[in-house]
């Protein structure tokens, strides 16, 4: 029979739980997820395969008034999606409709003319009532589709999301083979796992500072046992200091998270090798951006 199928972006400020969302749905762990805003810098494909239907869905950095180089290579790898994907997730949390930066994403909304979802998250931090307003002013903003409250972190909402979706998908091929729920390679999810460590158990500006690259990454045979040797990138020597930690224990502490992290997601041991090197400004400098894949 017909098959029904779609790209669908989710897309919002940061912070909002684009990436708990996308994990969510796929009920696995694609992307990285943090308390920290602008955790997510680069896109991220996951394919939900349902009976006769496939979502592709593509979480996106937030959007925001970018500084550096960086930022605006986030932000607009995040406003490409607008028009390359059939669906619009617009998401937004519960808590903070009001947030400055609304305006800069929701100006972005102008002119869509694809199916948009607006997603109001977070709602296991509030009441019902708080979304009347919400919901009312972003009326003004563009007249959605539908408009849908959920939980990311519960699942409460994300049932009715997906059936919602799936109302609006149109007919189109397969695009991914069905045992294939991402289009990530290895090495990149295990940056992202180093990384996500790194936003977690860093402060100020060092999460913002730090790149991850993997050097090389490969099983060693017949021990079920996978070798990672990465490279985090930073700034300053200063900030190569604070990252290493005083006799060499925040690094520790880093490197057996992560680790802990990707013995859980590849399914074996590992055995990494953690390097800290000093890139000078590269969240400025374009050229470093591409090299450590940005
Ligand atoms: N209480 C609550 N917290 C949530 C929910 N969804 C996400 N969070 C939390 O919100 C924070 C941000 O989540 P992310 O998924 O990283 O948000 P994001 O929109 O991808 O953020 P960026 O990648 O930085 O743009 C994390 O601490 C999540 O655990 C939710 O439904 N309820
Ligand atoms: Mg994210």
């Amino acid at each position: 029979m017909n098959f029904l199928s779609g790209f669908i972006a989710i897309i919002g400020p940061p912070n909002v739980g684009k990436s708990t969302l996308l994990n969510r749905i796929l009920g696995s762990k694609l992307a990285i997820v943090s308390p920290k805003p602008q955790t997510t810098r680069n896109r991220i494909h996951g394919i939900l395969h349902g009976e006769s239907y496939q979502m592709v869905f593509i979480d996106t950095p937030g959007i925001h008034k970018t500084r550096t180089a960086l930022h605006k290579s986030m932000v607009k790898s995040a406003l490409a999606a607008f028009h390359e994907v059939d669906i619009i997730l617009f998401m937004i949390e519960m808590g903070s409709p009001d947030d400055p930066e609304i305006s800069t994403v929701v100006a972005n909304l102008k002119g869509v003319t694809r199916p948009c979802i607006l997603v109001i998250n977070k709602i296991d931090t509030g009441s019902k009532k708080q979304l009347l307003p919400i919901i009312d002013k972003y009326r003004q903003f563009h007249s959605f589709d539908a408009i849908i409250a959920i939980s990311a972190l519960t699942g409460d909402g994300v049932d009715r999301l997906i059936d919602e979706l799936r109302s609006k998908l149109t007919p189109g091929p397969q695009f991914f083979p069905e045992h294939m729920s991402t289009e990530q390679s290895e090495s990149f999810l295990a940056s992202e796992v180093i990384r996500e460590k790194i936003f977690h158990l860093t402060r100020n500006e060092i999460p913002y500072s730090c790149a991850v690259t993997i050097d090389e990454m490969g099983e060693v045979a017949g021990k079920n046992l996978l070798s990672i040797t990465a490279r985090i990138h930073v700034e300053t020597d200063s900030q190569k200091g604070i990252l290493i930690g005083q006799q060499g224990r925040m690094i520790k502490t880093i490197s057996r998270s992560a680790r802990l992290g990707l013995e859980k997601i590849f399914g074996m041991q590992v055995y990494l090798d953690l390097m800290v090197r000093v890139e000078k400004n590269w969240t400025r400098d374009t050229r470093a951006l591409s090299r450590l894949g940005y």
